[in-house]
């Protein structure tokens, strides 16, 4: 991928919409922050819309709730149509657009994707996309400072340093290296506090998540020798703590830490569907389970939701399918 081959796009059109995945995290939500600002300050007309409200967490993102707009069939489906550009960011398959997915596919604007996931679908007209970064806001940063001649802002700069921090695990994930420093490292030229994030993202949650958190641990299991870890998050788990689905974000990382385990798996049940994370070390390729279960992600992260699906159903099933991902 040649970065300065897609420079050209961002001038050539006027009307963009920017989107991200179901569940938006830090990744998708930075990185369309700091595009956004490039495109408005080059005078662009720009819409953000998600499937999703933006978390709780990453209000600070977006904090008068003035640019991410919640997707709404009967006032977006025209925005979405006439865009001249849309940019899909953070996953490669409309079936993570959620709602939005109809629209953005039928839509005859031209489509981008900006992306580091594997097995993407065959939907947009082109694709920024680099397997091994360890974010889209590396990529976003590699096109924004080819954009802006090495001169990004602040609000750029907030966006994608949350985008890699979080993305990264806080820099501990495999695909942390000297790049993703690097970039770190100019992105703190500017007014950038890297511990008032990691508060904002990850110490500023209600007294129940932690209650959810505790619970979630407690479903712990075993299995294939202690080579593969599960935890279960039931519906009605969520409704005695007085908690929802985004209060799970990074719970499956904990599965990791039991010194056996090269699978960890966390099922979280939703009033629709059943979703499935999945982690994994070493030679694992943990995509290639997801996508039995018509997921997609990394080779050791990625997820799947099964619209309609039964929870103890689909339990029994992935883990029945994990052998044959073990070396
Ligand atoms: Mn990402």
């Amino acid at each position: 991928m040649d970065i300065g081959d897609f420079l050209p796009l961002f001038s050539k059109y006027n009307s963009f919409v920017l989107t991200t995945h179901l569940n938006p995290d830090g990744d998708g939500l930075g990185s369309q922050i700091a595009l956004r600002e490039y495109l408005i300050a080059a005078g662009k007309n720009v819409r953000c819309i998600n499937h999703n409200p933006t978390p709780r967490h990453y209000k600070f993102l977006d904090p008068d709730n003035a640019i991410i707009e919640v997707y709404d069939s009967s006032t977006h489906n025209l925005i979405i149509h006439e865009a001249d550009c849309l940019i899909v960011m953070d996953t490669n398959v409309p079936s993570r657009l959620g709602d939005m997915a109809e629209s953005i596919s039928q839509s005859p604007a031209v489509k981008i994707v900006i992306d580091h996931h594997l097995d993407k679908d065959e939907f947009a007209d082109y694709y920024i996309v680099d397997e091994s970064a360890a974010a889209t806001g590396e990529i976003v940063y590699l096109l924004l400072n080819a954009l802006m001649q090495n001169k990004l802002n602040d609000t750029i700069a907030v966006g994608l340093y949350t985008a890699i921090m979080t993305d990264t695990g806080s820099y501990r994930f495999p695909k942390t290296n000297r790049n993703t420093h690097l970039m770190t490292a100019e992105l703190l030229k500017y007014n950038v506090d890297p511990s008032k994030i990691y508060r904002e993202v990850y110490e500023r949650g209600p007294v129940n998540r932690l209650v959810l958190l505790g619970k979630t641990l407690s479903s712990l299991q075993l299995h294939h020798n202690g080579r593969v870890a599960t935890m279960t998050v039931p519906k009605n788990m969520f409704k005695e703590t007085r908690t929802d689905i985004v209060e799970t974000d990074g719970f499956v990382n904990y599965t990791m830490q039991v010194d056996t385990v090269e699978i960890g798996l966390l099922f979280t049940e939703s009033e629709n569907d059943v979703k499935i994370s999945f982690r994994a070390r070493g030679d694992v390729r943990v995509n290639e389970l997801a996508k039995e279960f018509n997921g997609n992600g990394h080779q050791h992260a990625a997820g799947a939701t099964i619209p309609g699906g039964d929870l103890d159903d689909l339990y029994k099933q992935v883990i029945e399918a994990t052998p044959k991902y073990l070396p």
